[in-house]
């Protein structure tokens, strides 16, 4: 299937993919650095093309719920502020990217770019219907911004070259694709977008 990015109609949203988990950062994604140069590929169709672009980022406070010392599962990661927190530096996010920031409530874990920000509202703003969602970690964050995508009525893309996940225990990775496309969002690689 061959798809043409439309202004105006789509939106690249590109999910947390900061230093933290990339290899040698505090919670890493096997791999997370792998899907930048295809990520960039991504940022320089739907930059061409004039379409949205997107970047969530995990911003926990200090003392956020879902690190170990607060009862959470996670080492401390993506603490507002911090080197680790920054976008990987290879990224080449364009100037006019719309950054939104989640996990911010020391006592919620976010993992969906949708719960408690505005990026909803910046997507019906900009006229989106179609979001082509790529990032870190498959089975956590992007898993969860895709689902809420589902469920706010967009048509959803999976980037499916351009996601890592984590799989804690093997198999999770897989079992989030499923989930997900039995939810209704399409799978998608770059060839396919011209
Ligand atoms: C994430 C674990 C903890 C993610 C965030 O971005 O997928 N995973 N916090
Ligand atoms: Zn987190």
């Amino acid at each position: 299937m061959k798809y043409r990015i439309k202004r105006g109609k789509d939106a690249l949203i590109i999910v947390d993919v900061q230093v933290d988990f990339c290899p040698g950062g505090a919670l890493p994604v096997p791999g997370g650095d792998e899907i930048i140069p295809k990520l960039n590929e991504y940022i320089r169709k739907f930059h061409a093309a004039g379409a949205l672009i997107v970047a969530t980022r995990d911003w926990h406070p200090p003392n956020h719920i879902s690190f170990r010392d607060y009862g959470g599962i996670w080492p401390p990661h993506c603490v507002q502020g911090t080197e680790g927190a920054k976008f990987h530096p290879g990224l080449r996010l364009p100037d006019n990217v719309i950054i939104v920031s989640k996990a911010m409530d020391p006592l919620r874990e976010a993992y969906s770019g949708f719960e408690g920000t505005d990026l909803e509202k910046e997507l019906r703003k900009a006229g989106v219907r179609r979001v082509f969602i790529g990032g870190l970690a498959t089975e956590y964050c992007v898993k969860n911004t895709v689902l809420d995508a589902l469920k706010y009525g967009f048509e959803t893309f999976l980037l499916e070259d351009a996601v890592r996940g984590i799989d804690v225990k093997p198999g999770d990775v897989e079992e989030a694709i499923k989930e997900m496309v039995k939810r209704g969002a399409k799978k998608l690689t770059l060839q396919e977008l011209e």
